[in-house]
């Protein structure tokens, strides 16, 4: 069964708008001094009243604040079955014809495999001082369970070596969505030993690397790899079930509490988190109806996976919560809630939200289930991939957060643009609305650590082009530019940018 067509358009091509008048509050005194209007400042509003948003043009961030950039395993990896590797439900669905546009896989993607010391030395000629790249669970552990790959282990080891002898803090994502295909075989993430096996999984890269390993992510954007691979279909592996879709939902959640207990186990002092694709949700109307709508998309989009672990429910996101039906057992609630050491945000772009007609939830079971239309905002400019540019959607989220949340610690785990600026005469690649698009987002993330929010640290994603999904290679998002035809890596402009303001840990005027 699929679900309602709206959310088709959650992760990838919604949007939200959260111009609250509280998200407009004057700002605390002494800061408004540092303030100017960017141009994200003369954005024109969503709907309704003016949106005036003031963005601070200079910032100087916190000592010891991460300037890091991000990768994940099958994107950037590539020798898909090299040295004892097992296969993954990516390579599985991206060998599939049809799935990934123009046919393209993640079989050599960046090489990273074999070029992490390039890899490396580009975050260093970036001034990074975080690193976020993930684990391939068949790299380390080819079936899902038993048996380690011991030269899995050996590249991961060799990696976050040589990342601290460059000074470089390695943030080690646990599972950004290539989990190994048997355990796919034996039912994925609707089957509940699929939380038992992860838990294992979790304890083994624990020991392997948690000496020299303190940051890690627990998922990447749970929500996105349950709702496009189980709902959707459109990512690895490709299910469309509603059934689906609910079960993955509550087994993730239990192997969330399960893994991060059983990293504190081996490592207590390690900082422990999850990653989170977010996106503000805003009302398309000042309507009663519209903002009741944003509200339940705010739960789907954001707290879907947020409320169970930090607050042990389900947040009311559907119109009732098919507890049978997603095999919730006594004592799990108990079990997956979890305090974790911080909250990731991965954020891109906002979501707007409208109420479906009586008549559409009357005649159509999904909307009725779920009753919300969601959509991109229309209003800034559009990132090659479609994604609407907001940097207001930054500031509304971490200060939704913290206030719902009471504050907690906030990594920004990714933020980031598709820009295909290629290589000019010379070989540079002057990719001006990336500068634009990150110094925009980091002024209005500025302008919510200002007013509170407690946020440790920034990661561009990415930092360098690779493999986007189903988008195969048509999407490069990179701070450096990738030629896939001899893996040559280049610095882009915004790469020389990101490494000034990192250097001096300070947003300048532009
Ligand atoms: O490329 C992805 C990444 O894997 C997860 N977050 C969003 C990025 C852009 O779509």
């Amino acid at each position: 069964m699929e679900l309602i067509p709206s959310l088709r358009l959650t992760r990838r091509k919604f949007i939200h708008s959260a111009v609250r008048a509280g998200a407009l509050a004057a700002l605390p005194a002494g800061f408004s001094a540092c303030i100017a209007s960017s141009r994200a400042g003369t954005a024109a509003p969503s709907h309704g009243a003016a949106a005036q948003f003031e963005l601070p043009s200079e910032f100087s961030f916190p000592k010891g604040f991460f300037w890091g950039a991000a990768t994940a395993s099958y994107q950037i990896e590539g020798a898909w079955k090299e040295d004892g590797k097992g296969e993954s439900i990516w390579d599985r669905f991206a060998h599939t014809p049809g799935k990934i546009k123009d046919g393209d896989t993640g079989d050599i993607a960046c090489d990273s495999y074999h070029r992490w010391r390039e890899d490396i030395a580009l975050a260093r000629a970036m001034n990074i001082n975080s690193y976020r790249f993930s684990l391939s669970w068949p790299r380390i552990q080819p079936f899902g369970s038993g048996s380690t790959n011991a030269k899995g282990i050996d590249y991961y080891s060799r990696l976050v070596d040589a990342l601290l002898e460059a000074r470089i803090r390695p943030f080690v994502t646990i599972y950004h969505w290539d989990l190994p295909q048997p355990l796919e075989v034996a039912g994925g993430w609707p089957n509940r030993d699929t939380a038992s096996h992860y838990a294992d999984y979790v304890q083994l890269t624990a020991h392997a690397l948690g000496d020299r390993v303190s940051d890690w992510v627990l998922f990447n954007e749970p929500d996105s790899f349950v709702d496009l691979g189980y709902l959707e279909g459109m990512h690895a592996p490709g299910r469309k079930s509603l059934l689906d879709f609910l079960r993955a939902t509550h087994v993730v959640n239990l192997a969330q509490g399960a893994g991060f207990r059983a990293l504190k186990a081996v490592c207590p002092d390690a900082r422990v988190g999850t990653t989170f694709w977010m996106s503000p949700c805003e009302p398309a109307s000042d309507s009663a109806e519209d903002e009741l709508a944003a509200e339940r998309a705010h739960a789907f989009v954001n707290t879907w996976f947020l409320d169970p672990v930090l607050r042990g429910r389900y947040p009311n996101a559907l119109t009732f919560l098919p507890e049978r039906t997603m095999g919730i057992r006594s004592g799990d609630m108990e079990s997956m809630r979890t305090p974790l050491d911080f909250i990731g945000i991965n954020l891109y772009t906002r979501t707007v939200a409208s109420a479906p007609t009586v008549l559409e939830r009357l005649t159509n079971l999904q909307q009725w289930l779920f009753p919300v239309k969601m959509e991109g905002g229309k209003v800034g400019p559009k990132t090659d991939i479609g994604w609407e540019v907001w940097p207001k959607a930054l500031y509304d989220m971490v200060m939704r957060i913290t206030r719902d949340y009471d504050q907690p610690v906030i990594e920004i785990t990714e933020n980031g643009c598709a820009y295909n600026d290629g290589p000019d005469a010379t070989g540079a690649i002057h990719d001006i609305r990336r500068i634009d698009y990150h110094r925009q987002y980091l002024a209005a993330l500025a302008r919510a650590m200002s007013e509170g929010a407690d946020v440790r640290g920034y990661h561009a994603w990415s930092l360098m082009d690779n493999f986007e999904w189903a988008e195969g290679f048509s999407q490069r998002f990179g701070l450096s530019y990738v030629d896939f035809k001899t893996q040559n890596r280049t610095v882009k402009d915004s790469g020389k940018w990101y490494a000034r303001v990192a250097a001096e840990n300070r947003l300048g005027a532009a």
